[in-house]
């Protein structure tokens, strides 16, 4: 399969940013050459390069064992924990291809990604945040046409344990896959009524990784905190837990976000490094300023990286000094293309732009509303192309053709000015995104669960602004004439009922005799903005 045209990927392979090199090959390495440095740190739990490298070989071996093939998809749904890496890792090196399921995704989105992926395998943890996702994995068994077999980390209730898929110790995994081929399908924030995936090979995330790791000077002394979910494209990529890997460094994974946990956290296990979106950032921030001298010792912590969403300047310029390290804006996506300000830049840059393009070969257009390229300084639609990012959707020809250009640039949806340096600054959003706090609703999504409620008649999905979040959502809804009124929680509690993931869920909810209008007769979803609060 040839997810770049051929002469791109020519390109990219001359210019050697794709190296041919595997994204499981960087822990061999290391398991080779220091097979006691410590590659992960959960809880209590330490597991060497050596351990980590053998643990996946077995699980890939495992998997063939066990009839998965190579191209085969999973699900993997699994919350930071050491397992994560080895299931991931696994399934790299048997050719098996991971979905990035986020721990928060319910019922709707596992049974999607199952049944459009074709999962034959679904791995889960036993409960997570006081969920039980063997439940989850039972009532997704019981929709899917073609039901995926489920691994449980933990207690596995009514499924096979991880453990049952470990080949024995020294039993080898299948043949090397191909550094070209499709290695997993990452999660789109979406703007469209189904999630899209993302499909990303070895060599195009590899150099993402590499690079990244350069720019933020990791080496084997960096210890990164993985904070987010692990599965999303900024702590697995931006340099992140891989990133991390690669240099030959600790990741240490937080069981969940919370300053209480993360400063700990950095306390004890003298992290250097960590990426956070904004709200979580501030939230630390606080605590820190909160606890003064008498808190935990963040001495060890040298970057704080801040990206997913928009970071005001004023938020910027707080959160160096009350965590006493430098900071990073990240403006990255998980089609591809990702930003950092750099160690050499200026303070007002770093506190005021999101950065500039990994790459030399990263291509950048801002344009107007028709594709014609707009002046450095003038905001317009982001457009992008380059060697790690994707050209298209998995098995998505019909969204393509919208989301791509015809030679191949991606339409970010993102709103931008490029300054004179080069550095991009987000100035908003064109696609039909609530973007809250980092965590990504594609407002078609729930509009289409509302619809089905038999008092909706019409309903619109619009971010309002947020003091904590940046930005939540608000679902506008028009009643059908002869319906009763339901009450704004039962309108949310039938969008949990339907299975979505509880960041999905409208945080507000307004009626309204009728939606303004755009000249051509669409509803203006600026005009709803504008008439919350
Ligand atoms: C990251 O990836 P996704 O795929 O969850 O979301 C991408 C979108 C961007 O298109 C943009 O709309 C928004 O998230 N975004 C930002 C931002 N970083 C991402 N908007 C404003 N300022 C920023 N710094 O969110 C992601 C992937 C890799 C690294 C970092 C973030």
């Amino acid at each position: 399969m040839n997810l770049y045209p051929p002469e791109a990927a020519a390109r990219h392979r001359a210019a050697g940013y794709w190296t041919g090199e595997l994204l499981d090959e960087m822990v061999r390495r290391h398991a080779a050459a220091t097979p006691g440095r410590i590659a992960v740190t959960d809880r209590e739990r330490q597991w060497s390069y050596a351990e980590l490298d053998a643990r996946a070989d077995r699980l890939a071996a495992g998997m063939a064992a066990r009839g998965l093939r190579r191209g085969d998809r999973v699900v993997l749904q699994l919350p930071n924990v050491a397992e994560f890496f080895e299931v991931f890792f696994g399934a790299l090196r048997a050719g098996v291809v991971p979905v990035m399921a986020l721990p928060a995704h319910r019922r709707a989105e596992i049974a999607y990604f199952c049944a459009f992926a074709e999962a034959r395998a679904l791995f889960v943890p036993d409960r997570h945040e006081g969920f039980d996702h063997r439940e989850l994995a039972a009532e997704v068994r019981a929709t899917v046409p073609q039901p995926p077999e489920v691994f449980v980390v933990g207690d596995p209730g009514p499924f096979a344990p991880l453990a049952e898929l470990r080949a024995p110790a020294g039993a080898l995994p299948p043949g090397r896959p191909d550094p070209g081929d499709l290695a997993f399908l990452q999660l789109s924030g979406g703007s469209t009524g189904l999630p899209k995936l993302i499909p990303r090979c070895h060599d195009d995330y590899l150099y993402s990784v590499r690079a990244s790791a350069e720019i933020c000077e990791l080496t084997a002394d960096s210890v990164y905190l993985c904070a987010l979910p692990a599965a999303h494209n900024f702590p697995l990529s931006s340099p992140g837990t891989l990133g991390t890997f690669f240099a030959g460094g600790r990741v240490v994974l937080a069981p969940d976000p919370s300053p209480a946990t993360a400063l700990a956290l950095i306390a004890r296990e003298r992290v250097t490094l960590t990426g956070v979106v904004p709200p979580l950032a501030l939230a630390w921030a606080a605590a820190a300023e909160a606890a003064g001298d008498g808190g935990p010792d963040l001495s060890s912590l040298e970057l704080l990286q801040v990206g997913g969403a928009k970071l005001s300047e004023e938020a910027a310029r707080r959160l160096g000094p009350a965590l006493g390290c430098r900071l990073q804006q990240v403006f990255g996506m998980a089609e591809g293309l990702v930003n950092y300000t750099r160690p050499e830049d200026d303070e007002h840059t770093v506190l005021t732009t999101q950065g500039r393009p990994i790459s030399p070969d990263d291509e950048v257009r801002v344009v107007d509303d028709h594709d014609r390229d707009l002046p450095d300084g003038t905001p317009g639609h982001l457009l992008t192309r380059g060697p790690y990012t994707v050209r298209g959707y998995w098995r998505a020809p019909e969204h393509n053709a919208r989301a791509f250009t015809a030679d191949g640039f991606y339409r970010t949806g993102d709103i931008v000015r490029r300054t004179a340096t080069g550095h991009l600054v987000v100035e908003g959003r064109a696609k039909d995104q609530i973007n809250r706090g980092g965590e990504k609703v594609a407002a078609e999504e729930v509009e289409n669960v509302l619809l089905a409620h038999p008092a909706v008649h019409d309903v619109s999905v619009v971010a309002v602004p947020d003091e904590f979040l940046g930005e939540r959502s608000c679902a506008y809804v028009i009643l059908r004439p002869d319906a009763d009124r339901p009450r704004p929680v039962e309108l949310k509690a039938f969008v949990r009922a339907a299975g979505l993931a509880g960041f999905k869920v409208p945080d507000r909810v307004e009626f309204v005799d009728a939606f303004p209008s755009t000249g051509i007769g669409k509803v203006s979803k600026k005009d709803l903005r504008a008439s919350a609060n």
